[in-house]
């Protein structure tokens, strides 16, 4: 049920928490300028109420010291001085139409787009990107999720055919370098953990080298050796093929393929590689028979394969455990699900970086790729940069590389609400609103069967005396100041749009069928024209019009099923309504298990088994049975550990972090006796890149030879007499570029050769 009958109480305010991907409804009640009280928001279609920890310090996000209070460019001296907006847009479009008329469109690029709760402003960065003929982009995802999308597309046909995992009614819940006590990922994680762990007749499957609070709750824990995933997994692969246990029944009727990595599969030496990842080949036999007579599994993979070595392999290898035992299309098992908008990119022919060559997977390029595109003398290289919601000094490989190029460039742009490392280097910095001080929504809608979306409304107004732009605002006034709507008729278009929307749509439709080129700007057109026919200032939802209207076409039937009424057009009209109303979010698709294979994207809607580059690397892994040791890096460092007291860089406020204020380093207590340092004492860790003194903590978790930095720390906060602090270590200060997937780019942060000395 949706809640647009019952209005929320006068007080309490529903909006979500925006720490993490799964942007829990909360409802929050404010005491002047502060969110005073949270609690969770029942009404709400994903979360039911859910909430975790961290989102009761969500003040120290809106009312967060170094947030900025108007637009800055860098002056002669080298400083950051204020500007007017009129100023700073007019020169920046003057200086990237420059850069794009001498160098090309190509050597200007956009990264980010949204961070994990503000991806309605990145919508309209489409327009700003077509306005200056930008070709080239990127996010964070393409330091996590690229290897796996790719996968996905070679799978099931198509990179968007995304599975999601069924763990409310899983018999079986695997986690494969995920720890979601921490981490979260699905809806009401601890909950469903907590369930799954206290029922005789399910079972909990983690694989982690360390014995995480998710791993504490399993009743198989795979403790490989850091790094090793791909024999772990290839081991269980092994023992499904040689024992028999494949679904052959699903395999005939749904999948294609299969001969050649079938074939390598039952010459897997077994007790080889379960030596090789230190893992009891008693316990790899009864893994795998467990998955395989489970009535359904379901598998959710994240960071510590996907950041450490062989990861796209290991996003293959992965899949092949739902795949094989036939876990796909039925409850609790795999499904792939419907979506409300994309996060990657624009999905151009361009299959490599035009320097380095590196593979751009889902129009995204390597986030590990991008200094060696600036860091040259190629007359391709990318000149300028536009960052938006994201903060890549600090969250890509290798900060001091990526500063120097960021300093090279010749024009960077970052839009932020707080000045954060990279903003610091710009030489504009675009500031808006907080996310609760405009219209907003995320679009990580990723679940099945029931997938729900939340348009979130402002809950308080800017402070007083800011001057600040929501991000639509900045992209309609830069594609402006370009030039690139000059000729569109927009007061028609916006006459039009205060009767029939049929008519607008017709009218709107026929443009872009006639100017194709405007199709990118469509967020902005509709944002000055639908927009203003929107009720309580709702202007930016226009740019969910379309996408309303696509959801309607493609998954209509679900749509449906959602209890939202029509046909064709009206159908979309409907959703977009409802969209607008339920202010604590909306299930928009219900779909049902058939579905999952009417999404496939091959024609024959078969599953394509075989990846030959992959299985290619699979049979490689035979040479590398034996890895010499580096006495001078002895240790396996995991740089960017999630912890109740990390939030990304939303947070910035060392503050909000009531324990481990410097986010210490574990380690294990063999590795903190053979240096002499106890709990809580200092330490020198030192990387082939870069080296930090860091605090202990001591804890038998880890396994010897493996230590553990968190993730968000290191960042620079005015404290209360306004001098600068950096708390905790920037994990990548420590991290190299080069340190990265073969195929898809992906970084091995969760795996960095280092030593420790007592300090
Ligand atoms: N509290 C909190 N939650 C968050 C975030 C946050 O900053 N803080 N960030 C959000 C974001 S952006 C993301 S992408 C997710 C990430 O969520 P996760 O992927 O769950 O987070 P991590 O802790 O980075 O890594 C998961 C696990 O990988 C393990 N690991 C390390 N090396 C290996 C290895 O070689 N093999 C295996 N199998 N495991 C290994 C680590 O021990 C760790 O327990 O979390 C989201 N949720
Ligand atoms: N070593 C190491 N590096 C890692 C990881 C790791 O595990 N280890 N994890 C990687 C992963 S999985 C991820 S997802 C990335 C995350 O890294 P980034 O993509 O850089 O994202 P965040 O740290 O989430 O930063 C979000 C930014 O958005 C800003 N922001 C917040 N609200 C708004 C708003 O309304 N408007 C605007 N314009 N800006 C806003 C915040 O101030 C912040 O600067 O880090 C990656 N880097
Ligand atoms: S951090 Fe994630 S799991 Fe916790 S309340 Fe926020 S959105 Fe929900
Ligand atoms: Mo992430």
């Amino acid at each position: 049920m949706t809640d647009t009958a019952a209005a929320p109480t006068a007080d309490w305010q529903p909006t979500a928490c925006i720490l993490c991907s799964l942007n829990c409804g909360i409802e929050v009640r404010l005491e002047d300028r502060r969110i005073a009280s949270i609690r969770g928001d029942k009404r709400n279609p994903r979360s039911h109420g859910y909430a975790c920890e961290k989102a009761q310090r969500l003040d120290h996000y809106q009312n967060g010291r170094d947030r900025l209070t108007g637009p800055l460019r860098r002056a002669a001296d080298g400083t950051l001085e204020p500007v007017d907006w009129e100023t700073a847009i007019s020169e920046i479009a003057a200086r990237l139409g420059a850069i794009r008329d001498e160098h090309g469109g190509a050597s200007i690029f956009y990264y980010g787009g949204g961070g994990q709760a503000n991806h309605l402003g990145g919508a309209f960065g489409s327009a700003t990107r077509a306005a200056f003929g930008v070709r080239y982009m990127s996010n964070a995802l393409a330091q996590e999720k690229t290897g796996e999308f790719w996968v996905d597309g070679k799978l099931f046909g198509r990179s968007r055919c995304h599975t999601t995992p069924d763990f409310e009614r899983s018999e079986v819940a695997m986690f494969v370098g995920k720890n979601p006590w921490e981490s979260h990922g699905f809806p009401r994680s601890r909950v469903v953990l907590k369930e799954i762990a206290k029922d005789p007749a399910r079972s909990l499957v983690v694989i982690d080298p360390r014995r995480t609070k998710t791993a504490q709750l399993a009743d198989f824990h795979l403790q490989v050796r850091p790094g090793t995933d791909a024999f772990c997994l290839s081991a269980l692969l092994g023992v499904l093929v040689q024992e028999d246990l494949l679904d052959d029944d699903f395999l005939a009727e749904r999948a294609l393929e299969g001969e050649r990595l079938l074939g390598v599969l039952r010459d897997l030496p077994v007790p080889e590689y379960a030596a090789r990842c230190g893992v009891d080949e008693e316990l790899i036999r009864a893994t795998a028979r467990r998955l395989a007579g489970a009535g359904s599994l379901a598998i959710l993979e994240d960071l510590g394969i996907q950041q450490a070595p062989h990861s796209t392999l290991n996003s293959y290898l992965e899949k092949l455990l739902f795949l094989l035992t036939g876990n796909f299309g039925k409850a609790g098992t795999m499904n792939i699900h419907t979506g409300i908008a994309s996060l990657g990119g624009d999905f151009r022919k361009d299959a490599a970086t035009p320097v380095s060559g590196a593979r751009i997977i889902t129009g995204l390029i390597p986030s590990n790729a991008i200094a060696d595109e600036i860091l040259t003398d190629d007359p391709e290289r990318l000149r300028a940069m536009i960052v938006e919601s994201s903060n890549p000094v600090h969250s890509v490989a290798d900060s001091p590389r990526m500063r120097e190029a960021l300093e090279r460039l010749d024009l960077l742009v970052v839009f932020d609400v707080a000045l954060t490392e990279t903003a610091r280097l710009a030489d504009y910095v675009l500031p808006s609103p907080s996310q609760y001080e405009k219209w907003e929504a995320s679009f990580f809608c990723l679940e099945f069967p029931a997938n729900a979306f939340q348009l979130r409304r402002p809950i308080l107004d800017p402070p007083p005396g800011v001057d600040l732009l929501p991000e639509p605002e900045i992209h309609r006034r830069l594609v402006h100041a370009a030039g690139a709507l000059e000729g569109v008729d927009l007061d028609g278009l916006r006459e039009l749009a205060a009767g029939p929307r049929e008519a607008f749509g017709a009218a709107v439709f026929g443009l872009l069928g006639e100017r194709p080129e405007l199709r990118p700007h469509l967020p902005v057109i509709l944002y000055e024209t639908l927009g203003a026919t929107l009720p309580d200032g709702a202007a930016a939802a226009a740019a969910l019009w379309p996408n309303a209207h696509a959801v309607a076409q493609m998954f209509g039937d679900a749509v449906r099923r959602a209890g939202i009424e029509g046909e064709g057009f009206a159908l979309g009209e409907a959703l977009f309504e409802r969209i607008l109303r339920s202010r604590s979010g909306l299930v928009f698709t219900q779909d049902v298990y058939e579905d999952t294979f009417a999404r496939l994207a091959y024609p024959d809607k078969r599953i394509r088994l075989t990846i030959p580059e992959l299985v290619d690397e699979l049979e490689g892994l035979r040479d590398e049975l034996e890895v010499p040791a580096d006495p001078d890096f002895p240790l396996v460092l995991s740089a960017g550990e999630r912890r109740s007291g990390t939030a990304n860089t939303i947070f910035r406020d060392p503050a909000w972090r009531k324990q481990d204020r410097e986010g210490a380093l574990r380690v294990h207590p063999e590795d903190a006796g053979r240096i002499g340092v106890a709990d809580g004492g200092r330490a020198r860790l030192t990387t082939r890149r870069g080296s930090a003194e860091v605090v202990v903590e001591v804890s038998d978790a880890l396994q010897p030879g493996y230590v553990s930095l968190p993730n968000g720390l290191g960042l620079s906060y005015p404290g209360e007499d306004g001098r600068e602090v950096v708390a905790g270590v920037a994990p990548n200060d420590l991290t190299s570029t080069e340190d990265r997937d073969w195929l898809a780019g992906t970084p091995h942060h969760k795996h960095v050769p280092a030593r420790l000395e007592a300090a």
